[in-house]
């Protein structure tokens, strides 16, 4: 099976591809990655010779034409996918996020090949913290950010090209993921660099806001259930009940590595800063059979903490200027 991975060096694609090479010796891997600075290059380098990687945007379809032509299927991971970002300039986010997913979705069509389309929980918006619902399948969209909207309307262009062209595709969205080669500016990455480097841990306003934490392994497993055994047009919600607030997920890397665990400073709120993610899997966990198999959350924090310990000449070139980045806007409260 031929497959092409678009933003397959970015996370959460680079771990699907790392994941899929050990597990799928059948699987032939195309990877089309824009290269953006969520993209390092050193991820894929262990296997380079046993993929294809080519540099390219999946918003010009002079380079995915070909690429879905040789394809079997399509899995679409490229994204811009951070929502400070979004909220400093959206521009990328709408030409990636929409227009890329377009001219995916055009291609796919033109060809008649299979698409599965990897998306967020950020799409159904936010829960109180009191609230005992959780978003579902059936749940209306009403995403915050510019990320958030991007990716929401992303999901619409692929459920009405499943209606109205028959394109063969399936979506899934998932909560948050962590695991190794997440970028320093996400949460749990950026703390856990920050107490390698000497700085405190950063928490935005009240710090209770809460996360539905899912490993990046468990989501991949869960992205091939769906592209095996998920029904055409279909969405299936990913997620591995893991709701901590994000107080807490610092509390608990600075209490791992070591360090007191008040040892972390408030800064300014992120601006229309979603309260609480929570994902109802029962769809993908009884029509599909998939389990989790990281369900520790510190267990799986202690092993990602082993990692950036363990692999500073990933994370650092890019710690200085992301940390400078955050200092123009954010205060300690
Ligand atoms: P990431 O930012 O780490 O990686 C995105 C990758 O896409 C990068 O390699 C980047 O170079 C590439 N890319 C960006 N624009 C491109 C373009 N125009 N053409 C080709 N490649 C381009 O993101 P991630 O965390 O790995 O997320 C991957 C996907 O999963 C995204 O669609 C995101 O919305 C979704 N998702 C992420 C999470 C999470 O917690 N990180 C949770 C649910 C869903
Ligand atoms: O320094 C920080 N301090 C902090 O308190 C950072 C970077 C974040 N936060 C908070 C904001 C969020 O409540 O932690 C939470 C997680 O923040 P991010 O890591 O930026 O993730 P989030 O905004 O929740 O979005 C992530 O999960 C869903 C991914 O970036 C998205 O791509 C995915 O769709």
């Amino acid at each position: 099976m031929r497959v092409l991975v678009t933003g397959g060096a970015g996370f959460i694609g680079a771990n699907f591809v790392l994941r899929t090479l050990a597990e799928r010796p059948d699987v032939e891997i195309t990877v089309l990655d824009k290269f953006t600075y969520a993209a390092n290059p050193a991820t894929l380098a262990s296997v380079a010779e046993a993929i294809t990687v080519v540099r390219g945007d999946i918003a010009d379809a002079t380079v995915v034409d070909p690429l879905v032509a040789d394809a079997d299927l399509v899995v679409n991971f490229a994204a811009e996918s951070h929502n400070d970002r979004s909220l400093a300039d959206p521009s990328s986010f709408v030409q990636t996020n929409l227009v890329g997913t377009f001219t995916l979705l055009e291609s796919v069509r033109r060809h008649g090949v299979r698409l599965h389309h990897v998306s967020t929980d950020e799409v159904y918006g936010d829960l109180d913290l009191d609230d005992p619902a959780r978003f579902t399948e059936s749940t209306a969209y009403n995403p915050s950010s510019p990320y958030s909207s991007t990716k929401a309307g992303s999901d619409l262009l692929v459920r009405a090209w499943v209606r109205s062209f028959g394109v063969a595709a399936t979506l899934s969205n998932c909560s948050n993921n962590y695991g190794p080669y997440q970028h320093v500016e996400k949460l749990i990455p950026r703390q856990i660099t920050n107490v390698l480097s000497g700085i405190r841990p950063k928490v935005y306003g009240d710090g209770a806001n809460v996360r539905d934490w899912i490993h990046v392994d468990d989501h991949n497993d869960a992205v091939w259930t769906v592209i095996e055994r998920g029904e055409l047009g279909e969405t299936y919600l990913i997620g591995a009940d893991g709701e901590v607030d994000n107080r807490t997920v610092v509390e608990s890397i600075l209490e791992l590595m070591g360090r007191p665990a008040d040892a972390f400073d408030f800064v300014t709120d992120r601006p229309g800063h979603d309260r609480r993610y929570a994902i109802d899997a029962t769809r993908l966990r009884t029509e599909l059979g998939w389990t989790p198999r990281f369900t520790d959350f510190r267990s799986g924090l202690a092993d990602t903490i082993d990692w950036y310990t363990a692999h500073r000449a990933w994370w650092e070139p890019a710690k200085a200027g992301v940390e400078a980045t955050y200092a123009a806007t954010q205060r300690t409260l």
